[in-house]
């Protein structure tokens, strides 16, 4: 450990939830309790339902209980099967809900910048069994969503943008629910946006809202008629009524982040090897949820690895996000297109990468005192 820098006297994790006060909590449960109404469709839900839609600038949403089930029923709402090209740098849940769907991921690498599935990439990889696209905007940078639509198109292939992380986020004042067949947005207590676990399903058709409906309710249309194989993905009274507290939050920790995320710019920027969020054009708004570097080793001295864990003696538990890639898991690293050197440049960030302490709660000087406590690793 450094001599000079001492470290923090309690745990600084990668995120912190942003929690609403317990008495704006507790006035929403009154109103839930007066209703006698705790899931199913509530009143709380429909609000919700409606305010998101709003909010997201999107013409049709559907909630759930996690983002995980809502990606499942993306792709059975599109009817999906075979195999769907996707990214291996990406979170767990992106490739399984493939794999749940009987369909097999098919791993395309990913561009060196923005750290998405390299839009160029794709077209190479469409085979006859190819029946669409599952693209993720990581970290919140919007994925090529023009090249990507033109090469769907091209081929007669579904899009679906696993956007877990692009809450908020839009593409010259679109909401990036608009692009793609159908996105799937988590509301998991770790994001910019929460209902503690949840998550929807954004889309431009109105017969797709329909059957979303019915497939995250057991297919159930009434007490006489099951018309499809559906799933349990609702979303319960207490978690939507959260979701309306908190998105009168969600401006404030934005701003907040944006003010951190500049003093890791100030503090990181020109630091040699070291590599910051991936800038966008002015047309795009992000979120600034997450603060992703990335760590050149021999530029820097030290490799990721090394950075992680001595951080760990500074109180400070950044995260390797995302690392190992979906495609080093057993499960899929038989895989042809999981195979060692298939995927140099996303093997390369997943040695590199590191997501920083980012968080509203967070004080400018923790963040000069970590971007200090990094630099003084440098050999
Ligand atoms: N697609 C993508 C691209 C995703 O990133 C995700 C989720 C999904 C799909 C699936 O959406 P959901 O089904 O989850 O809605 C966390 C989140 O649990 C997960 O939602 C998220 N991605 C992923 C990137 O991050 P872990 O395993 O890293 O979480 P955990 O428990 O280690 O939490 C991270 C840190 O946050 C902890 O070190 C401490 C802090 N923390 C966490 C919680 C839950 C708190 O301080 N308080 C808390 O209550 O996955």
């Amino acid at each position: 450990m450094s001599k000079e820098i001492q470290g923090f006297s309690a745990p600084i994790y990668v995120t912190k939830p942003v929690f609403p006060t317990i008495e704006e909590v507790t006035a929403k449960l009154e109103d839930i309790w007066r209703a006698e109404w705790l899931t199913n469709n509530g009143p709380q839900h429909a609000m919700l339902e409606k305010e998101l839609t709003e909010y997201l600038k999107v013409p049709y949403l559907n909630l759930f209980n996690n983002g995980t089930i809502a990606l499942m029923v993306a792709c059975q709402s599109l009817r999906l099967m075979g195999d769907v090209i996707t990214t291996p740098f990406t979170f767990a849940a992106t490739p399984h809900v493939l794999s749940w769907n009987n369909i097999r991921p098919i791993f395309c690498d990913i561009d060196p910048v923005t750290m998405n599935i390299d839009a160029e990439k794709i077209e190479s990889m469409i085979t006859p069994q190819t029946t669409a696209i599952l693209a993720v905007h990581v970290f919140g940078t919007p994925c090529d969503v023009e090249k990507i639509q033109k090469v769907a198109d091209k081929y007669g292939l579904r899009v679906v943008y696993d956007a877990a992380h692009a809450f908020g986020v839009e593409i010259d004042g679109k909401g990036i629910g608009n692009f793609g067949d159908i996105s799937m947005l988590s509301f998991h207590a770790t994001k910019l946006y929460h209902t503690v676990e949840g998550g929807a399903l954004v889309h431009k058709d109105a017969n797709l809202k329909e059957r979303i409906d019915l497939l995250k309710n057991f297919g159930i249309k009434n007490e006489e008629e099951v018309v499809m194989p559906g799933i349990n993905g609702k979303m319960n009274e207490v978690q939507a009524a959260i979701g309306r507290i908190m998105l009168g939050y969600v401006e404030k920790e934005r701003e907040k982040r944006i003010a951190l995320g500049k003093i890791y710019d100030e503090e990181l920027g020109g630091v040699p090897g070291i590599t910051l969020m991936p800038k966008v054009e002015e047309h795009v708004r992000l979120n600034h949820q997450y603060y992703v570097i990335r760590i050149d080793e021999e530029k820097f001295g030290r490799s990721r690895d090394y950075v992680y864990d001595h951080f760990k003696e500074y109180n400070v538990f950044a995260r390797k996000y995302f690392h190992p890639l979906c495609s080093e898991y057993t499960c899929y690293r038989q895989l042809s297109s999981a195979a060692p050197g298939q995927l140099p440049v996303a093997e390369k960030v997943g040695r590199e990468v590191l997501s920083m302490p980012m968080y509203g709660k967070l004080e400018a000087e923790d963040v000069r005192k970590i971007c200090g406590i990094l630099k003084s690793f440098q050999a």
